[in-house]
């Protein structure tokens, strides 16, 4: 008999967006292949979890006619591209949506593996024509993984300054999108203890129209899978490379690349990071409702919220689409007027909330336990008891209702982007974290370690005292993260190389 080994899948979704049809089989496969469960993830797409090796072929089929893939969701690679998701600005999430889809088409390997593997497909070519194959990777690939996002402003939903790439929507007076901001170099893993790894925030680095954006794409990419260090692994991320060579020698590289010299950024301005939930009508008089979904898990819980079968039964009757946030949410969206009535009720009847307060509206956990396998901490499953305990404390100081933002991994790699949450809390081992204080609520700023090794019965005890001078001592409208500088508790971070600075 063969071991039960059990395997993680994750989906390539660009954009997030999922129609009914396609849910209800993806829905099939958690519940006939996997544990019951759809894992919503911090990158817009679903992980399945506990899918046992005899059943990833059948799972693998059934993604494949859901038309979905795996297909550079892992690896080196340019992985799964997000897009704001914006329901009320129907016309720019259009345009973020669609460079989205047109980046992750360009930058995809184009190699028939897939199919061949988990589809029986005909094996067309490989080895030493791969390079034929694969005009943008070549044979070796890129250093590291590659992550890209498109934002469309006021909104940072999608934490432009976490990833490898991004684009900023730069939108007219009437919310047209008339070019991009391009932003390169961020990251979040690090290695506790190891000072030459670190989360840096990206760069703004330069403006260009749309029909340029997908040629900037390849180029940033090119460069990065040309200059990027293959000798460390640790070391070979784009937030390095730009640190080795300098942004405006980088900028120089990728517009001889696209072969002309490109604009100076464009002024923009973020509020935050985070979900808006809730129905909201966008420009063109369709309904979206944004659905808090607890570390993005879509189960059944007992006397609880019936995430599985309440989206199911949505989806029966859903004549909209869904999307995924890069907040772990989801969002049924385009409901016409006529249908609202049908959906809310069965939200009601499901139980599904459309919010929670303010601390745990503003919080992602990564998965951690027991199924990472490189968790040095619980993470999903001790966040939400952390909050109702954070919030007591909150609650006593007046700030029940204050929006801060809350985070939490199992290790230092940051699959929940900890680093620029106001309150980021880092897994260390067994029921220790390492807390951070100081990042901005717009996801601009990384925060600074304030407390090492906190244990989970510490934590409350650590922050509370932060709570009561914040409740006291704030200037009207000032932010968790900007008050802790200010009042002189952390010190304000700059970037990447100064994050382990005192
Ligand atoms: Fe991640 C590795 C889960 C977003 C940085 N991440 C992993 C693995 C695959 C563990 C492994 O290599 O064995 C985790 C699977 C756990 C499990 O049991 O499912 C894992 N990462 C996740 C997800 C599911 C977290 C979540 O709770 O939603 C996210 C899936 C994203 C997706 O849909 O593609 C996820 N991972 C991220 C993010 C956030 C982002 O990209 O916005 C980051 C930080 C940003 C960045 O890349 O810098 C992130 N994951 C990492 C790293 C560290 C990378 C680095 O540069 O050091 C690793 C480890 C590695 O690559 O060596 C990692
Ligand atoms: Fe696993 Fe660490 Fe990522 Fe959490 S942050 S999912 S523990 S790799």
């Amino acid at each position: 008999l063969d071991k039960a080994y059990s395997f993680m899948i994750r989906l390539r979704i660009a954009g997030g967006v999922v129609t009914p049809k396609q849910w209800l089989i993806l829905d099939d496969i958690a519940t006939t292949y996997a544990n019951g469960t759809l894992r919503a993830t911090t990158r817009q797409t679903f992980q399945y979890h506990g899918v046992i090796k005899s059943n990833l072929k059948r799972a693998m089929a059934g993604i494949d006619a859901a038309l979905l893939d795996t297909i550079a969701a892992c690896g080196d690679v340019n992985r799964n591209v997000m897009a704001a998701t914006n329901p009320a600005q129907a016309g720019a999430h259009k345009a973020a949506y669609q460079l989205a889809k047109d980046i992750s088409d360009t930058l995809l390997p184009k190699t028939s593996a897939w199919r061949e593997i988990w589809l029986d497909g005909e094996r067309v070519i490989g080895g030493e024509e791969a390079a034929e194959v694969e005009p943008v990777y070549g044979k070796t690939y890129l250093p590291r993984k590659f992550k890209t996002v498109v934002a469309v402003p006021p909104s940072n939903e999608v934490d432009i300054f976490a990833h490898d790439l991004g684009f900023i929507a730069i939108l007219d007076k009437k919310g047209k999108v008339t070019g991009w901001n391009v932003t390169v170099g961020g990251g979040m893993g690090m290695t506790h203890g190891e000072t030459d790894t670190f989360p840096r925030t990206a760069d703004v680095m330069l403006f260009c129209e749309p029909a340029d954006a997908v040629k900037v794409a390849e180029a940033v990419m090119t460069v990065q899978r040309d200059w990027g260090n293959r000798k460390s692994r640790k070391n070979a991320r784009l937030k390095y490379t730009i640190e080795r060579y300098g942004l405006a020698a980088f900028r120089a590289e990728v517009e001889k690349r696209v072969g002309k010299r490109l604009a100076d950024p464009k002024p923009f301005k973020f509020e935050g990071n985070g979900d808006r939930y809730g129905w909201v009508e966008g420009e063109d008089g369709r309904h979206h409702l944004t659905l808090y979904v607890p570390s993005g898990r879509i189960k059944d819980v007992e006397g609880g919220p019936r995430f599985l079968s309440g989206l199911r039964r949505i989806a029966e009757v859903h004549e909209g689409d869904f999307r995924l946030t890069g907040n772990q949410n989801v969002i049924i969206a385009n409901v016409p007027a006529a249908k609202r009535a049908e959906i809310e009720a069965l939200v009601d009847d499901y139980g599904l909330t459309k919010g929670a307060g303010a601390l745990r509206r503003n919080s992602m956990a990564c998965v951690a336990l027991p199924t990472c396998g490189l968790a040095l901490a619980e993470s999903e499953r001790y966040l939400p008891d952390l909050i109702t305990e954070l919030e007591e404390s909150l609650a006593r100081h007046g700030l029940a209702e204050d929006e801060i933002t809350i985070r939490m991994t199992g290790c230092p790699n940051g699959c929940a982007r900890p680093y620029i949450a106001e309150i980021g809390l880092v897994g260390r081992g067994p029921e220790r974290y390492h807390l951070y204080l100081g990042a901005a609520f717009d996801g601009s700023r990384l925060g600074k370690l304030y407390a090492e090794d906190v244990t989970a019965a510490e934590i409350r005890g650590t922050l509370d005292p932060l709570f009561a001078a914040y409740a006291q001592g704030r200037k009207p409208g000032e932010r968790f993260g900007d008050y802790l500088i200010r009042a002189g508790y952390v010190a304000r971070t700059i970037n990447g190389p100064d994050f382990h600075e005192q």
